[in-house]
Order: C-alpha cells, then structure tokens, then sequence
C-alpha cells in the first residue's frame, strides 16, 4: 500500500514546471488536468507510477495508498506551491479533485485545536472510524490527506479498516438494521459536488462491495440520536472495524488516497500535552477530496 517514487522520477519531477492551477466552479478545471497530464506523463517512470497507485486504489483486495513523497517535500519545501502541484497532478491521475466547500481552497488545511471536540476534524482525541461528506448523497469517492507535519509530540497514527470485510462479519440480523434508512449524522450546507442531503440513511445500501459505499461513521454513536436496535448495529460494525484495522504514522511528505468505497480511515489520538506545543509546530495535513467527476461539463 506504500507507493516510493522512483529516483529518476523524483529528480525529473523537482525541474518539472507545472503552472498554477485553474478551478471551474469547484472542479479542477480540465485544462488543467490535461497541461499536468502532458508535463507528468513525460517525466521518466510516472505512467507506471500513476498506474501502481490506481491499481493499489481500485484493484482486487486495494482501496488505500500512501505515496512517498517525502524526498520531495524536503527538497522543495511543503510550502511551495510546486510541491502541491505535483500532489495535485498525482491526485488528478486518480479521480477529479474538487473542493465541496464553496469558501474554502482547493487543499484544505487540517490542523490542530486544543478546544475543539476533540473526536472530531483537528480536535486532539481519537478520531473514530468514518467517511467523508457521510450525509451527502454523492460523497467523494476518494479523500486524500497530504502530511505536512506529523505531530512533534508522536502521536496521531493513521487507522484503516476494510468496511466490506468488517460487514461481512457481521450476523446477518445486524446486517438487515444496518440496511435500513434508520441512520444520520450532522449538518449539511452549502456543500458543491457532493449532491444534496441524505437524512435519514441506511449504512447497507445492497450494492456490490467496491461499488455502493458503506455509509458509516463511529462518531453518530456519540453524537446522533438513534434507536437502541439500530445504535447496537452500529456499535458491532464499530468494532469490526476496529479488530480489522491496520495502523501507521504519516510522515513528512506522505500522501494518503483513500478509496471511500472499501475503506473508513480516522486516526488514533495525538500525544498528551499538544497545549505546550506552538500553534505553528503542530501536526498539520492538507486534505483534498476527489471525485468520478460528474460535475466539470466544460470543454476547457
Ligand atoms: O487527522 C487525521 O489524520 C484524519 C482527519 C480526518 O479524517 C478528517 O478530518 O476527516
Ligand atoms: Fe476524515
């Protein structure tokens, strides 16, 4: 699941001169993705490169990947906008990056906030297993989180578990709850690309795995009012989750695709005493989500 990049196409890709992106709406524009398509594609290795992270994404038994960028991000500095070209340019291999937040960057920044709930996006507890956009009708089909800083401190590990395999598990009585629309989690606004609301939902929605997505996040157990049937189902597919979950460190560099088709990722939590730490300092990651690409309609 750990992709290196090859010595020559690290080297090729330090002088590469990609230009600035361009949006339509949302979308990555097209031309954009075309101009990075030409620069990539004749940098030594790349094809093979982008072919081993979409296999590693959609291929039999795949549905996450960590490609190494770390030499990159050393020697061109996380700062620079040419490193999240590259980033970019490997994401739009896989999918079409878009921004479902209207107001926000491409790349959103995912810090870390001492007073946030600290089980949710940039608190400083566990971050139980989940989707993304998990009330939208349209999620992305992959989210990607970039590491600019792990956390100095050492904590933070990323966890993954297969969804398919820990529904597969399951009795088939708590399989039927978890397929009924008898489920939802938080709020929805003004989101681009992701489609409308989805409230109530089912977990289950009977499609093959890899295909439908299994709509679920650990945390509605904590922050949505459900039924006891239905919060029991949740809570056994929770810990499923948990017995088959693979964990590790990002480091400096690291760049993590995830399938929302056949994984739910999170991530344990951060070192005791983040209070102590610089605002500055902290873990940081750059998240992008991408999608099939419905919505970019122009010829661009
Ligand atoms: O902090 C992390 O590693 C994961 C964050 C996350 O999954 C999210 O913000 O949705
Ligand atoms: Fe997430």
């Amino acid at each position: 699941m750990f992709i290196e990049i090859p010595s020559e196409l690290e080297a090729a890709l330090l002088d590469l001169p990609l230009p600035e992106w361009e949006l339509n709406g949302p979308f990555l524009a097209k031309s954009t993705v075309k101009r990075y398509r030409t620069e990539l594609t004749a940098t030594p290795r790349f094809e093979e490169t982008a072919a081993a992270l979409r296999r590693t994404l959609t291929g039999k038994g795949g549905g996450y990947a960590v490609l190494r960028l770390g030499n990159l991000a050393k020697a061109l500095g996380t700062d620079d906008d040419r490193f999240l070209r590259i980033a970019t340019g490997f994401a739009a291999e896989v999918a079409v990056p878009f921004s479902p937040f209207p107001r926000w960057p491409l790349w959103k920044d995912i810090g870390v906030k001492v007073d946030k709930d600290p089980g949710k996006s940039s608190g400083i507890g566990y971050n139980a297993f989940h989707m993304d956009l998990v009330n939208a009708t349209m999620p992305p089909d992959f989210t990607t989180l970039l590491c600019v800083r792990p956390d100095p401190l050492g904590g933070g590990p990323t966890i993954l578990s297969d969804a398919h395999a820990a529904v597969a598990r399951l009795p088939e009585d708590c399989r039927s709850l978890l397929a009924e629309s008898a489920y939802h989690y938080g709020t929805f606004f003004d989101l681009f690309g992701v489609g409308e609301e989805c409230k109530p939902f089912p977990i289950l929605d009977g499609s093959d795995p890899g295909k439908g997505f299994v709509r679920f996040t650990a945390k509605m157990l904590e922050r949505s009012e459900l039924s006891p049937a239905y919060a029991e189902a949740a809570r056994e597919l929770a810990g499923e989750l948990v017995r088959g979950q693979v964990s590790f460190m990002l480091r400096h560099g690291d760049y993590l695709i995830v399938n929302q088709r056949r994984f739910l990722h999170g991530r344990d939590a951060l070192h005791s005493g983040q209070e102590s730490v610089p605002v500055a300092d902290r873990r940081l990651l750059l998240q992008l989500f991408l999608g099939a690409g419905a919505g970019d309609g122009s010829a661009a």
